[in-house]
């Protein structure tokens, strides 16, 4: 099941959705919805929208509304360096940084850090931003996991972790600065609810990038090889803190483009994962 928010054409409220064939959108909030945040506070939330996708509530087709980031107050925070590939990546990048990569993949605490505010998420479509002041930037196709506010995952959506391989190689502690600025996070198309750890650690999570209508890079790899797992992930996410808005946790990224590789402006960002769907955005200076 696939929750999503999404406006139309006649209206600029964000509207609360179900998509339950492929290409119709079941109209939630004609049944009284009005936040997702408050749905997946429920218990009950899987038998619930199966109840809601039974009943004859209007529908839009999918291609007719224009969908938004599923994230609607929640904290967006990532999990780091959870991928063999991202640790060796990383240490190539940085001689200086180099130990610090290493250890905390052996760790038992993870890296966790602050992303993004729920009213900075980029939507699917809008475009996602590469710092003026950088020369190499990369995105991060990442499973991001749903978690409502006592801490349980509710739903699986994607996230991309912009990043700024050159500011962040430089010095470690330039890390938020890298991470953090205007459109370096985006999330969507919808929240999948129902799949379990297990069956979300099969999933494979595609990155395409195109540069005027060609590929530029392609790579995969599986939910699966991620170290650590999610419910460690979340439970050191919520450790000492609370989020009465629950939160979104990007669980890492395990492609990473070659070092020569750096995105450009105007080129398309496509990150598949194959429980879930695309998310896809053009990229622009910021
Ligand atoms: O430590 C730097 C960031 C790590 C990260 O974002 C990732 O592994 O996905
Ligand atoms: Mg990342």
């Amino acid at each position: 099941m696939k929750l999503c928010r999404f406006t139309t054409a006649g209206s600029p409220d964000a509207r609360i959705g179900l998509i339950v064939s492929g290409d119709a959108v079941l109209d939630l909030t004609y049944a009284g919805v009005r936040r997702v945040t408050d749905l997946v506070e429920r218990r009950d939330l899987a038998d619930e929208l199966a109840r809601l996708g039974r009943t004859s509530l209007p529908d839009h087709p999918l291609d007719g509304v224009r969908l938004l980031t599923p994230v609607e107050s929640q904290e967006v925070w990532a999990a780091g360096v959870t991928y063999l590939r991202s640790k060796e990546a990383r240490m190539e990048e940085s001689e200086f940084s180099a130990t610090a990569y290493d250890r905390v993949y052996e760790a038992s605490r993870p890296e966790i850090f602050f992303k993004s505010l729920a009213e900075k998420v980029v939507a699917p479509g809008d475009a996602v931003g590469i710092r003026r002041d950088a020369h190499w930037n990369v995105p991060e196709p990442e499973l991001a996991l749903v978690i409502n506010s006592s801490g349980h995952i509710v739903g699986f959506t994607i996230g991309n972790d912009m990043s700024s391989r050159d500011i962040e190689g430089e010095n470690l502690l330039y890390l938020p600065q890298a991470k953090i600025y205007t459109a370096a996070c985006a999330v969507g198309p919808w929240i999948v609810v129902g799949p379990t750890e297990d069956d979300a650690r099969q999933w494979t999570i595609h990155l395409e990038i195109q540069r005027e209508g060609r590929k530029v890079f392609a790579g995969e790899t599986r939910a699966g090889q991620i170290k650590r797992p999610f419910t460690e992930l979340v439970e050191y996410l919520f450790r000492s803190q609370t989020f009465p808005n629950g939160a979104v946790l990007l669980t890492g990224a395990g492609v990473v483009p070659p070092d020569s590789f750096t995105l450009q402006e105007r080129d398309s960002v496509r990150i598949t994962i194959s429980g879930i769907g695309a998310l896809e955005n053009p990229v622009a200076v910021v």
